[in-house]
């Protein structure tokens, strides 16, 4: 219909400060939101407030949410088109996500794994900020009427609590949240551990030898790439118990946008160092533009500032809309 412009769905999603991604998060979230981009009203924040549930210092929190904005910039979303923010500078975050403590139950966030998981790797701090993650992540979704949130399948757990909570919410009051529904890119949903492939690859793993972070050097990348753990078998073909070679085709298919059948026979007869060589030339090359954008942009920083402030002016318009009628609706006393 050509005279009838539909209004583009809203799309939402965030990322920590917690250190520079890996390419874990570069091929299952923010290379979706680059695609997702074009075609959808799209916000996209650091999640500053998420990042203190484990202990930073303040140098380095401030210095990594610095980084993580530029990233966001030098992937290619573009602050004009998107709304590019840092979720601490926009507070309807935390006043909702308080709320939505005391519309959740005790027994339904026990259940996140993200929770179980952290708790035991955070023994020492297994604070409330950790556990109520869940419900700043919801407040974060639910105050933009968000209709798609991008993710690795991690979060998966937590989109399904945002979507109960907004349902349960919805029917005590009336209609108030628009319930989100997750978008999951297909292979690069869950790039694994170059050294532990049974493992997801993360940012905060201690050993730097099991992800590639978006800041490594092309010597870096190869050398990480080349001491990937693998299997003795000697034939790069995807199949059970092959998981090391596995996540290697998953990464190389991201990058090269090949298939698994593609690859297959392309290194039919050959061994895995020529497969990890491929690998880790299609890494450096996709994640070369990216690096040099970003080097470029650190070096601006008046320029990352005036964006941020921008884009919190531009959330913030939208996000207390949605505040305020919650407000509104739980019987806050509402004067002015
Ligand atoms: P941390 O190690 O600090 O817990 P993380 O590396 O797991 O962090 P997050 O900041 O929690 O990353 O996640 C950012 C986004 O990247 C989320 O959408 C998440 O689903 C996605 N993501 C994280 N790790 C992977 C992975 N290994 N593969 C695919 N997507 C991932
Ligand atoms: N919990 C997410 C980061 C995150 C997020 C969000 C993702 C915080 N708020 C809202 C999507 C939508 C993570 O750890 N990956």
């Amino acid at each position: 219909m050509e005279n009838s412009v539909q209004p583009k769905e809203r799309v939402l999603s965030a990322i920590q400060p917690t250190g520079m991604p890996t390419l874990g998060n570069y091929l299952g979230a923010l290379k979706n939101w680059k695609n997702m981009s074009e075609d959808y009203d799209c916000l996209f924040a650091v999640a500053d407030l998420h990042s203190i549930t484990v202990r930073t210092t303040p140098a380095d929190l401030r210095r990594r949410s610095i980084e993580m904005y530029a990233m966001l910039m030098a992937i290619g979303l573009d602050p004009e088109k998107n709304i590019l923010f840092v979720q601490s500078h926009v507070p309807a975050h935390s006043q909702l996500g308080w709320i939505l403590n005391c519309y959740t139950q005790f027994g339904e966030a026990s259940r996140m794994t993200q929770f179980k998981d952290k708790s035991a790797k955070h023994a020492d701090n297994v604070n409330v900020g950790l556990f109520a993650y869940p419900t700043l992540m919801a407040a974060d979704i639910l105050l933009y009427q968000t209709d798609y949130v991008p993710i690795g399948e991690d979060q998966k757990q937590h989109l399904e609590l945002a979507r109960n909570v907004a349902e349960r919410f919805n029917g005590l009051y009336s209609e108030t949240f628009k319930v989100p529904k997750p978008f999951i890119g297909k292979v690069g949903a869950r790039i694994k551990s170059l050294q532990e492939p049974e493992k997801k690859m993360s940012k905060s793993d201690t050993n730097a030898k099991a992800f590639i972070s978006l800041a490594d050097s092309s010597d870096v990348i190869a050398k990480k790439i080349k001491s990937a753990v693998t299997d003795s078998e000697g034939c790069v073909r995807f199949a059970e118990g092959k998981d090391g070679i596995n996540n290697l085709m998953g990464i190389y298919s991201c990058c090269t946008g090949k298939t698994f059948e593609e690859i297959e026979a392309e290194f039919a007869g050959k061994g895995y160092g020529d497969f990890k060589g491929a690998v880790a030339e299609a890494v450096v090359e996709e994640l070369r533009p990216v690096q040099e954008e970003f080097a470029r942009l650190m070096g601006d920083k008046a320029y990352l500032e005036k964006c941020a402030k921008e884009g919190a002016e531009k959330a913030s318009r939208i996000a207390y809309k949605t505040l305020s009628k919650v407000m509104r609706k739980v019987g806050f006393w509402q004067v002015g």
